[in-house]
């Protein structure tokens, strides 16, 4: 049996129903690691699960952030299910194959995006032959490839919104309202060597309002795989409930920060602006990191943002020459400068391998990426990916190149297609060159958050509206102890680097230390050189090829023990 529901976003779910309804045993699952290794399954050592030692501070050794996130994805689907179900994050094989065998599940559903197609393989296989009895279903991403359903043995592959098939499949209320889980956004943090202790309340906690995003631009995959132009998915519509939502997750987690998962949240401005009123009336000190667009981001002034607690902010730079609608009319640097200078951290991204690229013009323009000065700096090639406009296009135009491994279709290796200008081995040459250059030049992103958190703290310290001054309040404090070891190692470290970036680090630490106690007067002192030390030793360990795995996480809802 092989259905694939190639459902458009806004039309009514065409789903078949398993027999047992709500009281089918499903088993959610991510792809198997380990991830950070080269083998036959598609796992790349150059491919970690990791987001900024993936993508965003690669180069930046033993600075580099390393911390997992959940597959938050299959997280949601079981929290709005009332089958029993358990979801399996990160196992081996043996863990899932284990899984497979100690339980009867009538339903396995497998989570993935495209580069691990062939774990997704591999994992039917191993159903089918542990437990034959089971209806595979898979989602996520990887159910945008042309011709997946031949790739792969599967019962239903389901592109786009995975909560409302679900439970149509399982004969639940598909429109009844969605139940967010509580999601601690990251886990096992380390940097500089350390691995920062795990706190309850210490990590902000992910909140999903929506999936999608109406922009549309050509290569974005997200946009594409939940409707595309004019379409995303809305799992909360108000402020009033995106507030409700972030209120429970405040108790149960004990948090006060959030990461909103919503590819362009402030395009939103009713409901965010109907999130500050409450969060005002309410008296919610709360920060919040977004992820949004420059057109967006100019919906709003610098309080309003402040107010709302904005305090990481992920924009897409692309380049000034693309043409992106999101773009038009913003000076990209000016409102870097300005957001930064209001204490919210800019973590920018710049495609490289645009079309206009050409070898002679890529060095200015990754030069031009790296002035901008951002807190973090994410570089991606420009990657057609199965499902959006820019892979229909280059499909037509005969530029997909052949025989590519959707394992290696990352962003982060080689081109998968033929540039105008810019050959595949290049690409990479680039990519790389990019994010070296904006280490160098700018320095670890750890003490170009401090700057700008310091910037924060200076101007809204005194600020009108006590909210805003205990956010910065909180920040400051945990600023001014460990941060400011941190910078001490820092500086001295960068002293064999960029002589520049070691003297605006000493700049740095001397205000912070007129801003701070006396503790963090006297810490970096003795902290200082203990951190070089762990920094020192973690970059002896990283050359030796040190990688890091996520841990496997189970967890199950509605339990009932199997009768077998
Ligand atoms: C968190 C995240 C990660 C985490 C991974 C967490 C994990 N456990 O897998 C980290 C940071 C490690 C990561 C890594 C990578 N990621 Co990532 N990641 C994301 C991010 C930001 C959020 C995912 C998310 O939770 N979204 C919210 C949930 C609700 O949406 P969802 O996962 O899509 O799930 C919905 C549906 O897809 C569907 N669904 C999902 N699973 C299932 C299962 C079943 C059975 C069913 C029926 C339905 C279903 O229903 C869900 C609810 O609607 C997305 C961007 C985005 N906005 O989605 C990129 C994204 C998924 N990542 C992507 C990529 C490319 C990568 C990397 C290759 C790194 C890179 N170079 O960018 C690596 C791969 C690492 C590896 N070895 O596998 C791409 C995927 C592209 C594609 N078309 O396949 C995305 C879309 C980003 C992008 N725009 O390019 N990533
Ligand atoms: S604005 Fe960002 S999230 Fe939206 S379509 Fe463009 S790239 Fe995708």
């Amino acid at each position: 049996m092989h259905l694939r529901a190639d459902i458009p976003s806004d039309q009514p779910l065409n789903v078949p129903k398993h027999p047992k309804g709500k009281h089918a045993r499903i088993l959610l699952s991510s792809v198997f690691g380990p991830y950070a290794q080269d083998d036959e399954f598609g796992s790349r050592s150059m491919n970690p699960m990791e987001l900024y030692h993936n993508q965003v501070t690669r180069a930046q050794g033993s600075y580099s952030l390393r911390m997992f996130h959940r597959s938050w994805g299959i997280m949601l689907i079981q929290a709005n299910i009332s089958a029993p179900c358990t979801v399996l994050d990160f196992p081996n094989r043996d863990r899932f194959a284990r899984e497979l065998t100690s339980e009867r599940y009538d339903v396995v559903g497998i989570s993935s995006i495209i580069v691990n197609v062939g774990k997704v393989r591999e994992m039917c296989r191993m159903i089918r032959q542990l437990s034959p009895h089971s209806v595979i279903v898979i989602g996520g991403h990887v159910a945008a490839i042309p011709g997946i359903e031949k790739m792969i043995d599967a019962d239903y592959i389901v592109p786009g919104e995975g909560v409302a098939w679900m439970r149509r499949y399982l004969g639940e209320d598909e429109d009844a309202p969605i139940r967010h889980p509580a999601i601690v956004s990251g886990m096992r943090t380390r940097i500089m060597g350390i691995r920062l202790p795990e706190r309850k309340g210490a990590t902000a906690a992910t909140i999903i309002p929506s999936v999608g995003c109406p922009m549309g631009c050509n290569f974005c995959t997200t946009s594409a795989f939940f409707g595309g132009k004019g379409k995303f998915v809305n799992f909360f519509e108000t402020g009033d409930e995106l507030f409700d939502v972030m209120e429970q997750m405040e108790e149960r987690l004990a948090v006060n920060s959030f990461f909103v998962m919503d590819e362009n949240f402030l395009l939103h401005r009713n409901r965010a602006m109907g999130l500050l009123d409450r969060m005002k009336r309410a008296r919610k000190s709360w920060s919040m990191s977004v992820f949004a667009s420059a057109n967006a981001i100019r919906k709003y002034s610098m309080q309003e943002l402040v107010e709302l607690g904005v305090s990481w902010l992920w924009m897409g730079l692309e380049s000034p020459r693309a043409g992106y609608s999101k773009l038009q009319g913003t000076d990209t640097q000016e409102l870097t400068r300005e957001l930064r200078e209001h204490g919210i951290r800019v973590q920018g991204s710049t495609i490289i391998g645009l079309e206009h690229h050409t070898p002679d013009n890529i060095m200015a323009e990754i030069e031009h990426a790296v002035s901008h000065d951002t807190d973090f700096h994410q570089f991606m090639l420009y990657t057609p990916v199965p499902g959006t406009p820019l892979y229909q296009q280059m499909s037509r135009e005969g530029r997909m190149l052949p025989d590519i491994d959707y394992a290696d279709v990352h962003g982060q290796f080689k081109f998968n297609f033929k540039h105008a200008a810019i050959s595949r081995e290049d690409s990479k040459r680039f990519l790389d060159w990019a994010f070296r250059r904006d280490f160098e030049v700018n320095g670890p992103s750890l003490y170009r958050i401090s700057r700008t958190l310091l910037a924060g703290w200076k101007r809204y310290k005194d600020f009108s509206d006590s909210r805003v001054r205990e956010r910065f309040a909180r920040e400051m404090r945990r600023l001014s102890g460990v941060y400011s070891s941190a910078l001490w190692a820092m500086e001295h470290e960068f002293k064999r680097v960029n002589q520049n970036v070691s003297e605006q680090i000493r700049v740095l630490r001397s205000e912070f230390r007129e801003e701070s106690g006396l503790l963090s007067r006297m810490l970096p002192g003795v902290l200082g050189p203990v951190l070089l030390w762990t920094t020192r030793r973690e970059a002896r360990r990283l050359a030796r090829g040190k990688t890091y795995e996520p841990p496997t996480i189970l967890e199950r809802s509605n339990w009932v023990a199997s009768s077998g």
